[in-house]
């Protein structure tokens, strides 16, 4: 199959919340390939009316890296149709195995060079949020190699970002809770983010602006799961609180 016919395969997994199986189980498609698919793929949901929104980094952290078995730092594109209103539901429907983890959001006021410093990136930030990302792998058992994931965009599906924050506080180390209902399920700090999240959004403008497309003034960039990514049910409440930041969460439906 080539790139064109990969990317409507995962696409239209996504679309329709269908599991499919890997594209490539052995890994041997090359990441310029992956990363094509991605890109193409993208192409359809744009077509179908979404609006491209920033990017998402993935194994940014080592609880994402050893959950998940894959060490190398990926990036996935985002988009309006993924957006969860603060406070707002989730379609469980829509979804083939959702999963979601705490993430620290950065909106940008102006593009970042991808050799930017941290003190570059820090200086193109508007503002920074407490944020929860969906993630919902379209392959059977949320098992995919690294090609896979890369093409089936970074397991995008879904993002509620809280309110938004002067980034001028120190950020590094904050700590923050993930809860389902009452139930307190992860625990962790934005530390865990590459040492600091700020290294999430040089690379984000490395990595976006070496495809093409370096970070835009507007745009979100997630700086990636802080601790391990826990299975979504039915009915729940979601929520992450960050310290000095607040908190957001989603309701899921029934
Ligand atoms: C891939 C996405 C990883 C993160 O924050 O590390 C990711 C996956 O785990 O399915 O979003
Ligand atoms: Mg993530």
């Amino acid at each position: 199959m080539n790139i064109n016919d990969l990317a409507r395969k995962v696409d239209s997994a996504a679309h329709e919340g269908r599991a499919i199986a890997q594209i490539d189980p052995q890994g041997k498609l090359s990441m310029d390939d992956a990363y094509a698919i991605q890109s193409a793929a993208m192409q359809l949901r744009l077509a179908r009316g979404a609006r491209r929104t920033g990017v998402k980094m993935g194994f940014t952290s080592r609880a994402k890296m050893v959950q998940m078995g894959i060490d190398d730092v990926i990036w996935g594109r985002l988009s309006s149709d993924m957006l969860i209103e603060d406070g707002g539901t989730l379609d469980f429907s829509r979804f083939v195995h959702p999963r979601v983890e705490p993430e620290l959001a950065f909106m940008l006021k102006r593009p970042i060079a991808p050799d930017a410093t941290l003190m570059e990136a820090l200086a193109a930030v508007e503002a920074i949020a407490p944020a929860l990302e969906v993630i919902d792998s379209r392959y059977e058992d949320f098992k995919f190699s690294l090609p896979d994931v890369v093409a089936d965009n970074a397991s995008s599906s879904g993002y509620v970002i809280g309110a938004w924050h002067d980034p001028k506080c120190d950020f590094s180390n904050l700590g923050l809770v993930m809860s389902m209902d009452d139930a307190l399920i992860q625990i962790g700090s934005t530390a865990a983010i590459l040492g600091h999240p700020l290294r999430s959004l040089v690379a984000a403008a490395r990595l976006s602006a070496s495809a093409g497309e370096p970070l835009q003034a507007g745009w979100v960039v997630l700086a990636g799961g802080a601790t391990p990514a826990e299975w979504i049910k039915r009915g729940q409440y979601v929520s992450v609180e960050m310290e000095g930041l607040g908190r957001t969460g989603f309701h899921v439906s029934a």
